[in-house]
């Protein structure tokens, strides 16, 4: 199939996700198309099937806010017409869906039926889109999609319990490849990083208030009060200095390193013996998948979709939003003796390939499939019909 993918280009789950799909179609022989306003991080190198196109927003001194929206319709328009696009998948609803529906109602016009898919993916529901400067756009846009789905059941329940939703979400959770993450830790990484053999936790995020980083390193002080131990802190975002501050006012700033942004995530993560998410939400959480994958723990907390990821002592635990010193008990319970640590270890690779991406890539496909029928079926019935 030819199927355009619009998704945020940045580090941002949505985006991670939306293009390790692209790429997982491309190589089961669909075309893939990529509408965003830069090139999304997880799409380097070259793919014979997969093309990317760049939405321009044009400035004019008027615009105060450039109508990034418009741009975007208009791109879809264009790449769905020139590309034979069958289907359009979009990710996070703002504003992806409803520039999506504008598209289909000038293809419309043309005598094209596209259907539209949009997946949520957390905040576009449980932060930004309730918020009535978006609501009922959002709650619009959702119901004239051809097709919605959510990245765990806690999100499709917090949608229909936050929105008027007609039509039926499906739960297509998101995924990983195992393959690509459970590598062997690179010793010569791993030593420069513990020199002394001290435990590793890793926290990866986008630095929002949302996920409590601060959280973190005051969970990782408390276990470097116990054990021997380094905090690497992946990503960046609004709080990064905030969380600087702290770390730099510490007796343990030593022991604590920023990583900023990085692509290879893959090869940092299996150096670690321990994931750390301290989130106030997390529809889903792909940072902990991507963790357990590279056969790490997760401790983390309990919140929205995450005890659906994050089976507590089995993989990892799980503890009330805040509760730095429950968090650090768990961790420190699951690292200090080897039998424990390697059969959790062992468990959070076990949890990680229910999520693999052979698992859930055929569920898009059956979806697209689906869609694709019935908007041939309808095409033909209005031709029948003129
Ligand atoms: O976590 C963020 O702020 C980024 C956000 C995004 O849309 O890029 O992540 C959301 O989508 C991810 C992929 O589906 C989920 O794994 C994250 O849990 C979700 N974040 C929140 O719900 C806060």
């Amino acid at each position: 199939m030819n199927i355009a993918i619009v998704c945020y280009p940045t580090f941002g789950g949505s985006g991670v996700l939306a293009t390790e799909l692209g790429k997982a179609l491309a190589d089961k022989g669909h075309n893939i198309h990529f509408i965003t306003y830069q090139q999304p991080v997880r799409l380097s190198g070259f793919h014979a099937n997969i093309f990317y196109h760049e939405v321009r927003v044009p400035t004019y001194p008027l615009f105060d806010f450039p109508p990034y929206e418009t741009a975007l319709s208009s791109s879809m328009v264009d790449v769905i017409n020139n590309h034979d696009i069958q289907l359009l998948h979009v990710h996070y609803a703002i504003p992806h869906a409803s520039a999506a529906y504008m598209a289909k109602q000038i293809l419309a016009k043309q005598g094209k039926k596209i259907p539209v898919i949009t997946t949520l993916h957390g905040t576009d529901i449980t932060l930004v889109g309730r918020d009535k400067t978006y609501s009922p756009v959002v709650t619009f846009s959702m119901n004239e999609s051809d097709a919605l789905t959510a990245v765990s059941k806690n999100l499709r329940d917090e949608t229909y319990k936050n929105f008027t939703i007609d039509k039926e979400i499906e739960v297509i959770y998101n995924f990983v490849d195992v393959k690509r993450f459970h590598k062997k830790p690179v010793d010569a990484f791993k030593k420069l990083i513990a020199p002394n053999g001290e435990k590793i936790i890793i926290h990866a995020s986008n630095f929002r208030k949302v996920k409590r980083v601060d959280d973190v390193v005051n969970t990782f002080l408390l276990i470097n009060q116990q054990m021997p131990s380094k905090l690497l802190l992946l990503g960046d975002g609004p709080e990064r200095p905030v969380v600087e501050n702290i770390c730099r006012d510490c007796v343990s700033a030593d022991n604590i390193k920023f990583l900023g942004k990085q692509e290879q995530m893959e090869d940092i993560l299996p150096i670690a013996d321990l994931f750390l998410l301290t989130s106030e939400y997390e529809s889903f959480g792909l940072a902990a998948l991507e963790a357990m994958a590279a056969e790490v723990p997760v401790v983390s907390t309990n919140a929205g979709g995450l005890p659906e990821i994050n089976i507590d002592g089995y993989c990892g635990y799980m503890c009330d939003v805040g509760d730095i010193i429950g968090m650090s008990n768990k961790a420190i319970e699951i690292v200090k003796d080897e039998k424990t640590f390697l059969q959790f270890k062992a468990n959070a690779l076990t949890q990680a390939k229910k999520y693999d991406i052979k698992n859930i890539v055929p569920l898009y496909e059956a979806l697209y499939e689906n869609l694709f029928k019935i908007a041939k079926a309808i095409l033909l019935n209005l031709c029948t019909r003129q």
